[in-house]
């Protein structure tokens, strides 16, 4: 099987899974199939490098990471077009490897600059199983050795047991909670911070996550309590400008159950509303999240032209 098919399995059985690696690897499957194309004339590898992106894209429907790759490969296919086939591949390989390092560089920073929002003694809950927001606990427990971490199941394919074990791995102090304990053991745990990724962030701010978010954004907001988002910018959604959001994956029900003769519904993202969202953390920084159009203006102001 070629590289651009056995990704787009890989990406929509789920074996890639969270926003970021689905890019990284989606991404990574682009520079494989330039790098190995015997494709001698340049406008026929960029069809070929069209028709493989779009087969890509729909790997998965929320996710806008996916998408914004993908649309920075074919950008950087266009702008490179009239050289030299061998040059072209070239650079194409480089621009590609560029842009997965830059994603696990945003992915450092935003361990870094988040963690300091995590004070001893803290007690953090963190819903389905992001790369992102792992990291940011982590590296606050590096520091502070004294937090304690609470994850969600996150039925009906249960992340939230990869979050549990990866804490578990790192030494953390981890407590596993069914989706539907969330509010309860918020109160009776004390929780001090809620920390989740982002499959997608809108442009007036709000978030598209894995189902179950946004009940515990209004659980936390009902406490008080932090609701802190982590997204590297190629979550950010340059289509919401333009009114479009990504459409909300329905998965088959039989991840729930086999029982017929009832409608079952399966939708595997929901959306936050940005006036529950505290604040998201970028590689960039810190920002609030009606802030949003400013990361959309400064990263991919190339999309919108
Ligand atoms: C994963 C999920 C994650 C985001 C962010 O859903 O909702 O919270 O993708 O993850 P699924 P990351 O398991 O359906 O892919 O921070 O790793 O990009």
């Amino acid at each position: 099987m070629d590289i651009i098919k056995k990704t787009y399995y890989d990406i929509k059985s789920m074996r890639v899974r969270g926003a970021l690696k689905i890019a990284t690897t989606a991404a990574k499957a682009m520079q494989t199939f330039i790098e190995n194309s015997k494709e001698k004339n340049i406008s026929r590898l960029i069809s070929k490098i069209k028709i493989s992106a779009s087969i890509l894209k729909k790997s998965r429907p929320t996710a806008v990471s996916l998408p914004n790759a993908m649309n920075f490969i074919l950008y950087s296919a266009e702008e490179h077009k009239n050289l030299e086939i061998s040059k072209f591949k070239k650079i194409m390989s480089s621009e590609i490897q560029k842009f997965i390092q830059n994603q696990e560089n945003a992915l450092d920073s935003i361990a870094r600059i988040g963690s300091r929002l995590i004070n001893k003694e803290d007690t953090v809950l963190t819903h389905c199983n992001s790369e992102t927001a792992i990291e940011i606990i982590k590296a606050a427990w590096d520091r502070t050795k004294n937090i304690d971490v609470v994850c969600t199941e996150t039925r009906p394919r249960f992340q939230g047991y990869l979050s549990a074990k990866e804490f578990r791995a790192h030494g953390i102090p981890t407590t596993l909670i069914i989706d539907s304990a969330a509010h309860y053991i918020m109160k009776k745990l004390e929780v001090d911070k809620v920390i989740v990724g982002a499959d997608a962030v809108c442009v007036n701010g709000d978030v598209i996550n894995k189902i179950g978010t946004s009940q515990i954004a209004v659980c936390a907001d009902e406490m008080d309590i932090d609701f802190i988002v982590a997204a590297e910018s190629i979550k950010f959604s340059p289509e919401s400008i333009v009114g479009k959001i990504s459409s909300i994956e329905e998965r088959d029900t039989t991840e729930i159950t086999k029982l017929r003769g009832i409608k079952i519904l399966n939708p595997a993202f929901d959306i936050t509303e940005a006036k529950y969202v505290d604040m998201i953390i970028t590689e960039d920084g810190i920002i609030p999240p009606q802030a949003a159009y400013n990361i959309l203006k400064e990263k991919f102001g190339w999309t919108l032209k």
